[in-house]
């Protein structure tokens, strides 16, 4: 039941937790249903310790577990040119 579910998820882009981010993305990094939040998983929650929340994460295609770097280079490329 729960692959069924979690293909369900991705395939319809259910939000079932309402806070913004899709169970498939949950259930991509978290496991579980996607279906529920827990202190790793919540939207406000920033396991990775990075300074990017999840619904960030999630809205930036980041990885919520791996502290993103390379998108503070992204952000503000031209500092870097001559
Ligand atoms: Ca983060
Ligand atoms: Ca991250």
């Amino acid at each position: 039941m729960e692959a069924a579910r979690q293909k369900e998820a991705l395939v319809r882009n259910l939000d079932s937790v309402g806070d913004g981010i899709s169970d498939w993305w949950r259930v991509l990094y978290f496991g579980g249903n996607g279906t529920t939040t827990n202190a790793s998983s919540c939207a406000t929650c920033d396991p990775d310790g990075d300074g990017m929340n999840n619904l960030t994460e999630f809205l930036d295609g980041t990885v919520p577990t791996v502290p993103d770097t390379l998108s503070i280079f992204v952000a503000e490329p031209r500092q870097y040119l001559p």
